[in-house]
């Protein structure tokens, strides 16, 4: 009798909860923020059985660890952040093809994506930059909302916006693409270095900017504009708003490590990961980019893409590694290493 009872038991267990017979393992670097990629950890953990190892890194330091480790790769699956350089480790073969079953019930976007990269990565969601700013700082100032990218040159924000370091952020390579595709490179650079002088710093990660304005350490930001309203939801007086001279967009990205240990559950992770009930944690996190899936429920705060002036981005030239390499380290010289 008690024998049945503790075999019942231990069966109503393992039914309640995959992950107590867990059947394997993923080592995952997640480059969107810290309360999604634990929140994607534990319910593919819980639903699957598989156990993630989860480390949350910017897209440029993510693409710089899979780079350093392609000989000896420790990680299975690189989720979210910017595209482009999901784009680069296809081109610099660190991530390998694999086209999920669910790849035909993507936007066209994303499926764009997977096509230009040899199905080495996959978009999971898109999402326009912009700026963040903070109202109660700039009615202090009694300055408007910036609306253009020239109202960020204006003297009274002077050591007042916060951009990220491109080479650690795959915003700020976003942001800088954006606007050699925008003003032609050369004056785009003249823009960055007129900019430089109203910038107070270039912190590592593309959302720092962002959660800087908001805290009211600086009064704007150049940032994804999904990255505002969590920031509005906790209370912080701060809004968004998108050039009037156009703007740039990422299609955030999902690839698996060329050489992945644990390819079979690696590939299992992408293709949950494209599901519309994997992709609604998003918005559950308070993270309110534009899911790639088209049965995914769309929040209301997800900004509306359709109302907003995007360029044509040049995914092909700007995922290009040698063009990274060779904008960033232009900007380095020019921008970058220089006084303010
Ligand atoms: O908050 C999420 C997000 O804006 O951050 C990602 C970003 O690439 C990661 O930060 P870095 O700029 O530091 O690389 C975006 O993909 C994502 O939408």
């Amino acid at each position: 009798m008690t024998t049945r009872i503790v075999l019942l038991a231990l069966l109503a267990v393992a039914l309640a909860a995959p992950d107590a017979a867990a059947q394997g393992s993923i080592n995952v670097i997640c480059s969107v923020q810290q309360e999604w990629c634990t929140l994607i950890a534990a319910t593919f953990q819980k639903e699957t059985g598989i156990r993630v190892a989860i480390t949350q890194k910017g897209s440029g330091e993510a693409l710089a660890q899979v780079a350093a480790e392609k000989t000896n790769p420790k990680l299975d699956v690189w989720f979210g952040g910017t595209g482009d350089p999901h784009l680069q480790a296809a081109e610099q073969d660190l991530t390998q093809p694999y086209k999920s079953k669910h790849l035909a019930e993507l936007h066209p976007w994303a499926q764009r994506q997977a096509e230009m990269s040899g199905h080495k990565t996959v978009g999971i969601y898109a999402g326009a930059l912009g700026f963040g700013y903070n109202t109660e700082l700039l009615a202090k100032k009694k300055l408007p909302a910036p609306a253009c990218w020239k109202d960020l040159l204006r003297p009274e924000l002077r050591d007042d916006i916060q951009m990220a370091n491109p080479n650690s952020s795959g915003t700020a390579y976003t942001a800088i693409a954006t606007l050699v595709q925008l003003m032609g490179e050369d004056q785009a650079f003249a823009y960055l270095k007129d900019l430089h002088k109203n910038i107070s710093a270039y912190p590592k990660s593309g959302v720092g900017p962002v959660k800087a304005a908001a805290r009211g350490e600086t009064a704007v930001s150049v940032s994804f504009i999904h990255d505002v309203p969590g920031e509005a939801l906790a209370g912080f007086p701060v809004k968004s708003a998108t050039p009037c001279e156009g703007t740039g967009y990422e299609i955030g990205s999902l690839s698996i490590v060329k050489g992945a240990r644990n390819l079979k559950d690696a590939k299992t992770f992408v293709d949950w990961a494209l599901t519309p009930s994997a992709q609604k944690l998003g918005a559950e996190a308070k993270q309110y980019q534009l899911p790639s899936h088209k049965a995914t429920p769309v929040h209301a705060l997800v900004p509306d893409l359709s109302k907003i002036k995007l360029i044509e981005y040049d995914f092909v030239k700007y995922g290009k590694s040698a063009e990274r390499r060779r904008l960033i380290g232009r900007w380095d010289r020019e921008i970058g290493s220089q006084p303010r």
